[in-house]
């Protein structure tokens, strides 16, 4: 039954690259809590459409949760301590969403990547039909070694891997509610972005997708 299909899927992991994988389905039966958690982050710090230094406004509504959260504005792209919408820290990442990036971090073989490495800021993205996120590389965290842990819920999207080069050729993969990618190694600089969402009707999330990334973004001194 299509409402369902992504409940039941084959859970063999997909290797995108050296060091990037998505493991399908992986947090399938948690997604309605993590949904939950994620409403409530929200409730601190509301999703809002933030500006690129070049002055375009994101399609992408974002907030963060955690020490440290993603920010974009005519200044640059960097990591802040406190929201600027509210002017109070960011929602503490929900334990649910620590229990499953460690998971799923292990599971994909950084088993030793906390707690030297844990996450400690929470990047929370929700597209609506139409939205997108263009070709980038994630490169504003301080430790590059620690791997990307990335969430997907809600309505499927067509994620974009590229390589090292934004102009290489670029892979495109379905991602579905529950399927979480964990990237680090030498696939951490890799090109990647979403395509235009298409309209849809999610059961847990309704018209949307959301996605948790979970970065490491403060060395240990
Ligand atoms: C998204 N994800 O899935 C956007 N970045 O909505 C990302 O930009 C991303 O999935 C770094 C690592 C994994 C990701
Ligand atoms: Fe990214």
């Amino acid at each position: 039954m299509e409402l369902f299909d992504d409940l039941d899927r084959d859970a063999t992991p997909i290797r995108l690259g050296d060091g990037a994988v998505v493991l399908p389905g992986f947090a399938g039966g948690e997604a309605a809590s993590l949904v939950t958690a994620l409403l409530a982050v929200a409730d601190g710090a509301p999703f809002r459409h933030l500006v690129t230094p070049g002055g375009a406004t994101m399609s992408v509504a974002m907030t963060n949760c955690g020490r440290l959260g993603w920010v974009s504005d005519r200044r640059g792209y960097r990591y802040e301590s406190l929201d600027p919408l509210t002017g109070r820290p960011w929602p503490a990442i929900p334990a649910p969403f620590l229990s499953l990036a460690a998971r799923a971090a292990a599971a994909a073989g950084y088993a030793d990547a906390c707690p030297d490495a844990c996450p400690d800021a929470c990047l929370v993205n929700r597209y609506a039909p139409g939205a997108r996120l263009a070709l980038h590389q994630d490169r504003d965290e301080g430790d590059l070694a620690a791997p990307i842990v990335s969430v997907s819920l809600g309505l499927p999207a067509t994620f974009l891997f590229g390589g090292q080069e934004r102009s290489g050729p670029v892979r495109r993969l379905r991602l579905e509610n529950g399927d979480v990618a964990v990237w680090g190694g030498a696939s951490r600089l890799a090109f990647h972005g979403i395509a235009p969402l298409r309209p849809g009707n999610h059961r847990l999330t309704g018209p949307v997708r959301y996605n948790l990334t979970f970065r490491h973004v403060t060395g240990l001194p």
